[in-house]
């Protein structure tokens, strides 16, 4: 298996020789925000001058320097700030400053939305970019900068968006030290150490780019947080960014430890129901307040993978988030607190979150937000929906997606999310008989966010697609992947329609592939221990059961899967009863979430007439060789690709390429040990003996669990 550092040489090399390699080098810094020249016939259609009102705030302010920004680069040609429309000009509209002649439907924009339309106004041809508000102004200004990267005729504009959910949010789990808990993009973009006196230009565009999706709120430090957090000198730190990312519409808020009065405060107990630590944190959100005036609020893991929490006092989930909304309600704060919990002795790990939280439903303070994984067990390639979206009706929830991809092949595979955001977004919960979706069931979403201080941000240059697709998608949750996944290849690769439809086609394949390579038919949580990277079925010796591999898969001499219908865990009478009969029953379960509710003898027969042994095996090997024909995708592709970027993604394809195949043989040489069977007539056998995969050693940095 060749090395990272290898395949990066040898690709560098492949185009050093390549006579294409005169073109300009790109190192992915500017995103999708690259503003690059319009063909010629399209710089028509460019405006010269913005009316907008004056004095502008600093929001406005940004809107107009984003528009000057991209005008410039688009067409090569100033945008003058003007107070009258002029033919073909701009025109930033508020109720408030809107130009006489201008009718337009305000009321259904909201707060935030925003209105494009090409029209007349005291008779000249202008584009109204109209809001109730200047942050409306602005989303509306990257909405406009985004059509005319993406080829839409600007002469002919006439659209409408507001979002449905008020909180769009980026989780960091950046610590203070500067490492990032599953992050594979560098160190964090968060300089501890200079902040608050210098403020990084990065902190600027990363606000940019953020705005231009319309994420609205970032919580800045690891949800296994540190109290120092809290700390006055941290609390500058966290302000200065407050400052920075305020004309953006960005709020921060901050992962609170639920220890922190007794361990900042010096109090003998952190119990919520102590009326001394009551009062702690009430002065702590007021000193908040005081530096960050529009704090956010908390988000909170607690009683989680060894975290402090309520339970250590004897109270419950609703006792600890309601002390915390108490301190924060007169400030107009919100407390986001994390669902992910699992204890030692459950006897289904995926039945947990449902258990210990579904009895509260009702009892948390109105200005608390229950966050809850996309799945039950934890950011898996493939999960069925957590069964808490639908079963908390009288609760706001908050649905978390890991955009850092923490078991999908950190950085270096190219696995577009799109397709697995879209696929829990619009899952149907059935708990109404007309369908209700995921999205329907909350009201925030939170993102963890794949951002450091490598050059292209996110660690490869396609998993800036997985950070775009996720603001996207948080603004609209009836975007399509693949409609967003175009968008994005045309503001950040090319706008040539071939190599448009090819990039598109690769990425909607991508997830798909993944899955298949490393836990097809609903097999999960097959990876390495702690670091999580690479395939270890094996593993069966950890301190908690539910932290081997063994213990999802179950596989023996005489089958494999998790029993989760009424004959196993029943975790299945979670779901709506609809879904809870339609998963009780193998026959009704979809074939992708198989053996994540049932467990199934080896020559169980699927849908394609194979037995389950054989489909196993065969969606492995198309995985495989499916990346294979990503990378020989790319590979043609040379021409229509800057050299710098197209020797990276190359690079990184032939790691994936390699990686795809550890993936697929170590878990064919298991699967087939445990069950004893012959390898299906004409496949492959795995490149090396079983033992070879399992001695295999990481030294990557510890991380938590299993
Ligand atoms: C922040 C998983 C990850 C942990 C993470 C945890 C969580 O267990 O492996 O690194 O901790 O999820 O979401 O809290």
């Amino acid at each position: 298996m060749k090395t990272w550092a290898q395949a990066l040489a040898g690709a560098l090399l492949a185009a050093v020789l390549h006579p294409a390699w005169s073109a300009t080098p790109e190192d992915g810094y500017e995103l999708w925000l690259r503003y690059r020249a319009l063909p010629a016939a399209n710089q028509a259609a460019l405006p010269r001058s913005v009316v907008h009102a004056q004095p502008a705030s600093a929001t406005l302010q940004a809107a107009v320097a984003e528009l000057r920004r991209g005008v410039a680069g688009l067409g090569g040609r100033p945008l003058a700030s003007a107070s009258k429309p002029a033919n073909g000009a701009l025109v930033l509209a508020t109720p408030a400053n809107a130009p006489a002649g201008l009718s337009l439907p305000w009321a259904d924009l909201g707060p935030e939305g925003y209105l494009l339309r090409s029209t007349r106004l005291q008779g000249r041809a202008v584009t109204v970019i109209a809001a109730n508000s200047d942050i409306g102004l602005l989303y509306g200004s990257h909405a406009w900068l985004r059509a005319a990267q993406t080829g839409v005729d600007l002469g002919r504009l006439d659209a409408r968006s507001s979002p449905r959910l008020s909180l769009r949010l980026l989780n960091h789990w950046d610590n203070l030290d500067r490492t990032v808990e599953r992050g594979y993009a560098g160190a964090s973009i968060w300089d501890w150490w200079k902040l608050p006196d210098i403020r990084d230009a990065r902190y600027v565009d990363y606000a940019r780019a953020n705005a231009s999706l319309g994420i609205n709120g970032t919580v800045l430090n690891n949800v296994n947080a540190k109290a120092d957090s809290l700390t006055a000198p941290f609390l500058a730190k966290a302000a200065a960014l407050a400052d920075v990312f305020r004309p953006h519409g960005i709020k921060v808020y901050l992962s609170a430890r639920f220890s922190s009065p007794a361990e900042l405060g010096g109090l003998k107990t952190s119990d919520p129901l102590d009326p001394a630590v009551r009062a702690w944190w009430k002065t702590k959100a007021a000193e908040i307040y005081k530096v960050i005036p529009d704090f956010g609020g908390f988000l909170v893991k607690a009683n989680s993978e060894g975290q402090p929490g309520p339970q250590d006092y004897g109270r419950n989930h609703a006792d600890g988030a309601n002390m915390l909304a108490e301190a924060l309600a007169p400030h107009g704060g919100v407390v986001l607190w994390r669902a992910f919990v699992y204890s030692p002795d459950a006897s289904d790990r995926a039945a947990q979150g449902y258990a210990e939280f579904k009895p509260l439903d009702g009892k948390f303070a109105p200005n608390v937000i229950v966050q809850v994984k996309n799945g039950a067990i934890d950011f898996q390639p493939r999960e069925p929906f957590h069964p808490l979206f639908g079963a908390m009706p009288a609760t706001p929830l908050a649905l978390e997606l890991q955009i850092t991809k923490e078991y999908l092949g950190f950085s270096t595979h190219l696995v577009y999310l799109g397709p697995m955001f879209e696929e829990t977004l619009k899952a149907d919960t059935r708990v109404k008989p007309q369908g209700a979706t995921v999205a329907a069931q909350v009201t925030a979403m939170a993102g963890v966010a794949n951002i450091g201080t490598d050059r292209n941000w996110s660690g490869s240059h396609f998993d800036q697609a997985n950070w775009y697709a996720y603001g996207r998608m948080a603004w609209d949750h009836e975007l399509a992947a693949g409609d967003v996944a175009r968008e994005w290849v045309q503001q950040t690769f090319t706008v040539k329609p071939p190599a448009v439809d090819a990039i598109v086609a690769m990425m909607l394949a991508s997830r798909e592939a993944a899955v298949d390579y490393m836990t097809p038919l609903g097999l999960h949580h097959l990876m390495g221990t702690g670091h999580h990277h690479g395939p270890a079925p094996w593993v069966d010796n950890l301190e908690r059961a539910d932290w081997n591999p063994v213990y999802f898969h179950r596989a023996a001499r005489d089958g494999i899967g998790f029993d989760r219908s009424p004959r196993g865990s029943n975790a299945v009478a979670q779901y709506a009863p609809e879904l809870a009969q339609r998963f009780a029953d193998p026959a009704t379960t979809p074939e992708n979430l198989l053996l994540w509710f049932h467990r199934l003898p080896w020559d169980h027969r699927m849908a394609s007439g194979r037995t389950l042994w054989a489909e196993l095996v065969s969606r492995y090997d198309r995985g495989v060789a499916t990346v294979g024909d990503l990378r020989r995708r790319w590979a043609a592709l040379q021409a229509d690709i800057d050299p710098q970027r197209h020797a990276e993604v190359a690079a990184y394809l032939a790691v994936q390429e390699a990686e795809a195949r550890w993936w697929r043989d170590a878990c064919v040489a298991y699967f087939q040990a445990v069950s004893g069977l012959p390898l299906p007539a004409g496949v492959r056998p795995p490149e090396r003996s079983l033992e070879e995969y399992k001695v295999l050693q990481f030294n990557f940095a510890p991380g938590r669990g299993g």
